[in-house]
C-alpha cells in the first residue's frame, strides 16, 4: 500500500489534518490504536480559538459548530468571594472564543471524513513509523492479526502524549522539558444548565475551581484536587457539595445539580519536545507538547500546529518548495512556548499549591486584583485567552 501522508492518531489533530489535506488533493490514511467510540467517549477541551475555528472552517467541518457552538465575549475569575467580569471582546478589539466541545469537534471531522470515503484504520496495533531519515518512510501496523506496511513521503504523528511516533525519534535529536504539577483536576459533565452564562475561574482557599460548559443544557465543572485522590472515592454528591463551596453566594444558590454524565481526574503537566520534526516525520499536538488545561490551549494548540503542518504540505506538493515544512518547527515553538508561558501562569496564578504559604496566597490575591483593576493587567490576559496572532 501506498500514500502520500500517513497519519498515526485519529484525535482532532490528525483528524483535522487529513481533512485539510484532503481538501488540497493530498492522500493520507490514518491509523488510530483505539476504536471510534473510544476516541468519541473521550471527554476533554472546551474552548476554541478563532484560529482554530478558522481551520475547522477551511476542513468543511464548521457547520455544526456554528449552529450549536457557543460564541463567548468574555470569563469571569472569582476571588476573594466576588466574580470580576474580564470583557474579552473589548479588550482584544472584537475577538471572542467559541465553547464547543472537542468531542463534537471530533465528531464532525470524523463524519467529513467518512463521507469523503477517505481510510481511517481503527484498532490498528502496534503501529510502527520507520525509515523516516531517508526519502523512503513507511509505517507497519497489524490489523486483525494481519501485518501492513504503507509506504509513504510523510509520517505526521498526531497521536498524543503517549504514541509512538515522539518515542521513535532517535535519542541524540531529541530534547523534552516538563514541569508536572503536584495536583490534578476533577472532571465532571452533567445535562444541566449552566450555573453562567460565561465560564467561572475560580480562586479559592479550598483551590481552584471551574465552571465551564457544552451547550444551555449541558455543563462541564473541574475541581483542582491532590493527586492522591481516587474518582471512586467522589461521589456526585460530594462533587457537587465541594464545588458550592468554591462558589460565591450567588453562583451556589443558581447552581442545578444533577447526575454525572462522566467523571475523570487529569494529572496537569507542562511539557514541550524540540525539534518537532526528524526527517520526513513531523510531531502534531499533544504528541509533542502539553500545556495544563487553565489557559484552554491543548486543543487549540494541536489545531494551530496542524495549520502549519498543513500549509508546508501544500506548498511542498503544489510547488516543490520545502521551504515550509522546513519552518515548520520553529514556527510551531514560537507559539508553543507563548501559551505555555501563558498556561503556566495562569495555573500558578489560580491554584493552591501544597507548599505556599500566607504570603504566597496574599501575592496572588494582589496579582488577581491588578489584572481585573488595570487595563494593561486585563488585557494582557484576554489577548493570549483569545489567541495570539499566528506568527
Ligand atoms: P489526542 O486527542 O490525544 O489524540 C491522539 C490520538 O492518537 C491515538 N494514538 C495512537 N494511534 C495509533 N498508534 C499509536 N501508537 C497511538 N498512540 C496514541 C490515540 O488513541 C488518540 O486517538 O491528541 P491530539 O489530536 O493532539 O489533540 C490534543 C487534545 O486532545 C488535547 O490537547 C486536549 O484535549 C488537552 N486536554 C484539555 N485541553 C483543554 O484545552 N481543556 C481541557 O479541559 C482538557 N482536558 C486534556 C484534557 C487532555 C487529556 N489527556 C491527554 C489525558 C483532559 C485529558 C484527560
Ligand atoms: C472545558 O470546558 O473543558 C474547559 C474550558 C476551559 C478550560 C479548560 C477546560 O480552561
Amino acid at each position: 500500500m501506498r500514500t502520500s501522508v500517513v497519519i498515526v492518531g485519529a484525535g482532532p489533530a490528525g483528524l483535522l489534518l487529513g481533512q485539510l489535506l484532503h481538501k488540497a488533493g493530498i492522500d493520507n490514511i490514518i491509523l488510530e490504536q483505539r476504536s471510534g467510540d473510544y476516541v468519541l467517549g473521550r471527554i476533554r477541551a472546551g474552548v476554541l480559538e478563532q484560529v482554530s475555528v478558522d481551520l475547522l472552517e477551511e476542513a468543511g467541518a464548521a457547520e455544526r459548530m456554528h449552529a450549536e457552538g457557543l460564541p463567548h465575549d468574555g470569563i469571569e475569575l472569582l476571588f476573594g468571594g466576588k466574580r470580576h467580569r474580564i470583557n474579552l471582546h473589548e479588550l482584544t478589539g472584537g475577538k471572542r472564543v467559541m465553547v464547543y466541545g472537542q468531542t463534537e469537534v471530533t465528531r464532525d471531522l470524523m463524519e467529513v471524513r467518512a463521507k469523503a470515503g477517505l481510510t481511517t484504520v481503527y484498532e490498528a496495533q502496534k503501529v510502527q513509523p520507520h525509515d523516516f531519515e531517508t526519502d523512503a518512510p513507511r509505517v507497519t501496523y497489524e490489523k486483525d492479526g494481519v501485518q501492513h506496511t504503507i509506504e509513504c513521503d510523510f509520517i505526521a504523528g498526531c497521536d498524543g502524549f503517549h504514541g509512538i511516533c515522539r518515542a521513535s525519534a532517535p535519542k541524540d535529536k531529541i530534547k523534552t522539558f516538563e514541569k508536572v504539577y503536584p495536583f490534578g483536576w476533577l472532571g465532571l459533565l452533567s445535562d444541566t444548565p449552566p450555573v453562567s452564562e460565561e465560564l467561572i475561574y475560580a480562586h479559592t482557599e479550598r483551590g481552584f475551581a471551574l465552571c465551564s460548559q457544552r451547550s444551555q443544557t449541558r455543563s462541564r465543572y473541574y475541581l483542582q484536587v491532590p493527586l492522591t485522590e481516587k474518582v471512586e472515592d467522589w461521589s456526585d454528591e460530594r462533587f457537587w457539595e465541594e464545588l458550592k463551596l468554591r462558589l460565591d453566594p450567588e453562583a451556589r444558590e443558581r447552581l442545578v445539580t444533577g447526575p454525572s454524565l462522566e467523571k475523570s481526574i487529569a494529572p496537569l503537566r507542562s511539557f514541550v519536545t524540540e525539534p518537532m520534526r526528524f526527517g520526513r516525520m513531523f510531531l502534531a499536538g499533544d504528541a509533542a507538547h502539553i500545556v495544563p488545561p487553565t489557559g484552554a490551549k491543548g486543543l487549540n494548540l494541536a489545531a494551530s500546529d496542524v495549520g502549519y503542518l498543513y500549509t508546508g504540505l501544500k506548498q511542498y506538493y503544489q510547488s516543490g518548495s520545502s521551504e515550509g515544512i522546513d519552518a515548520y518547527s520553529e514556527r510551531c515553538l514560537r507559539r508553543i512556548w507563548n501559551a505555555e508561558r501563558f498556561s503556566w501562569w495562569m495555573t500558578s496564578l489560580m491554584h493552591k499549591f501544597p507548599d505556599m504559604n500566607d504570603f504566597d496566597v496574599k501575592v496572588q490575591e494582589a496579582e488577581l486584583g491588578y489584572i481585573v483593576r488595570s487595563q494593561a493587567g486585563s488585557t494582557s490576559l484576554a489577548e493570549n485567552y483569545v489567541g495570539l496572532p499566528l506568527l
